[in-house]
């Protein structure tokens, strides 16, 4: 919710008191959700650099699944880890996510640590009740750790050409080249700052950062065949018996969900939102749906909050227990129907005239 802002008295006062959780913790663990995005990696790692300079006698550890599938500045210095247990952490930071849910598979035992949490996220939605929340809901968890590191040590923190880079990485990724609504003022005044440092080379980062693997092709060519359009709204899903079929791979399946849904979904003409189904891989019978609307027709956040997920206003996220990916969908649209016929959030029954 906008009104959930901090004021910039309030955001100094949560600076220093995460700047206070540093000190005072010899092990601290970054972590970040699962399937980490650019955002994600560059905020950790400006993080754990950040530690690293000013702290040296620290032991900050950033934790991973998996490695970005870009190279990035300080990327040998993640710790890959399938698992993640609680250890002798003193202080868990938890970036670019509010709560421990997106963060854990069943495996982890990170959730009962005893150790403080703090939260750095832009993200809308309300996560955990940490010792310490940073969260001014700006373009990224990149521009807002940064901030946090330029505030907290003013001139003493130097914006190297590693930390321009992950600072220029992790914004134009979440603010889809500052096309997206998350885009302020200051959002171009810190890019500016990053780009008189060092300026990288955007297009080859969005060329790169666009590149599929060939496995998705199948599954897009799937959900291309099971897409339904009702209204202004598209949607797709696999069931298991595509999956199974078609042998088709974990990796495989999640490019080709991100692909329909940031290419397909809300580009056919005269549809303006819709969602994408998928299976988890951890629990069986879970699914997880992606919402996204075109700016200005349907707010999406509402949806992923009724079926127990989040996110931004025209973007957001959720899981649903389900026998098949048909059934799931099935679930979905009955909780937009009810959605619907709600006094408090109706959804828009045709487009509204913002472009
Ligand atoms: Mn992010």
């Amino acid at each position: 919710m906008k009104s959930d802002i901090l004021l910039i008295e309030d955001m100094k006062k949560e600076y220093s008191k995460f700047k206070k959780l540093i000190e005072k913790s010899n092990n601290i663990l970054l972590i970040t959700h699962k399937g980490p995005d650019f955002d994600a990696f560059a905020s950790c790692l400006i993080l754990k650099n950040f530690i690293d300079t000013h702290y040296p006698h620290k032991n900050v550890v950033f934790k991973s699944r998996q490695s970005p599938t870009q190279k990035l500045p300080f990327m040998d210095q993640i710790t890959i880890s399938q698992v993640i247990n609680t250890e002798n952490e003193e202080l868990v930071v938890i970036l670019d996510a509010g709560g421990w849910d997106i963060c854990i598979q069943k495996e982890d035992t990170i959730q009962i640590t005893t150790a403080k949490i703090a939260v750095v996220d832009h993200h809308q939605t309300k996560g955990l009740n940490a010792d310490v929340v940073i969260n001014n809901q700006m373009s990224s968890t990149t521009e807002q750790i940064l901030d946090f590191c330029m505030s907290v040590k003013g001139k003493k923190y130097v914006i190297t050409q590693d930390i321009s880079t992950l600072g220029q990485i992790g914004i134009v990724y979440d603010t889809g080249r500052f096309a997206y609504d998350n885009t302020t003022p200051q959002t171009y005044e810190l890019m500016a700052k990053l780009r008189r440092v060092y300026a990288l080379d955007l297009e080859d980062f969005e060329y790169k950062s666009t590149k599929f693997p060939s496995e998705s092709l199948l599954a897009i060519k799937v959900y291309i065949q099971n897409l339904q359009i009702v209204g202004d709204m598209a949607y797709s899903y696999l069931n298991k018996s595509d999956i199974n079929n078609l042998k088709l791979s974990k990796i495989g399946i999640n490019s080709a969900q991100e692909f329909v849904r940031d290419n397909i979904l809300r580009y056919i003409q005269g549809v303006h939102w819709g969602f994408v189904v998928k299976p988890s891989f951890t629990v069986e019978n879970e699914w997880k749906v992606s919402f996204r609307s075109s700016k200005g027709y349907q707010e999406v956040a509402s949806i992923a909050e009724a079926l127990g997920g989040g996110g931004h206003q025209y973007a957001s996220a959720s899981k649903v227990i389900a026998n098949d990916g048909d059934q799931a969908v099935k679930m979905i649209l009955e909780s937009i129907g009810k959605l619907s016929k709600g006094t408090t959030s109706p959804l828009q029954s045709s487009p509204s005239p913002t472009p």
